[in-house]
């Protein structure tokens, strides 16, 4: 699927625990201007419902697990996170929905740019139609 990857970050163990470097440019693929995390959600809600225009962001489950629902307008794909080491590349126009948050979950979240709702889409049907022409051209 396009806008979407997976990332392998490295673990460093040395019998003290695991330590997992992530490095703005070089691990992930943007400049991290703003990192935020969810804890505490109940299993039965569902988080994101939109889209960004510009915002790229990466999705590590730290702890727990977590079901992300991605969407681009072509195709839908489930990915469920559960491993530190793994991160989720989402790029602009890609529809996502956090779902099945397991009671221990935390979701780490990098973003390339700081918070600014102009740069949600929140509605379904605008998603649609921004993302046709923004993918055709
Ligand atoms: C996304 C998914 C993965 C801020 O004030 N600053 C922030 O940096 C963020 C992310 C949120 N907020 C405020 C805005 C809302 O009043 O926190 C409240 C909850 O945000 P929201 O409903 O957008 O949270 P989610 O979980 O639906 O979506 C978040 C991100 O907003 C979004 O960019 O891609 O996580």
């Amino acid at each position: 699927m396009f806008n979407i990857g997976s990332l392998k970050f490295k673990r460093i163990s040395d019998g003290r625990g695991d330590l997992t470097p992530i490095e703005s440019e070089t691990d992930v693929p943007f400049v991290i201007r703003r990192v935020y995390y969810m804890t505490a959600v109940d299993s039965d809600v569902v988080r994101g419902r939109h889209a960004h225009r510009a915002l790229h962001q990466v999705l590590v489950c730290l702890n727990g697990s977590i079901t992300v629902t991605l969407d681009n307008t072509v195709e839908r794909q489930e990915v469920v996170l559960a491993d530190p080491t793994v991160g989720l590349y989402v790029g602009p126009y890609v529809w996502r929905e956090m779902h099945d948050f397991s009671a221990d979950s935390t979701l780490l979240v990098l973003a390339s740019d700081h918070y600014d709702e102009s740069d949600y889409i929140r509605g379904y049907d605008v998603f649609q139609s921004e993302a046709r022409k923004h993918f055709d051209e």
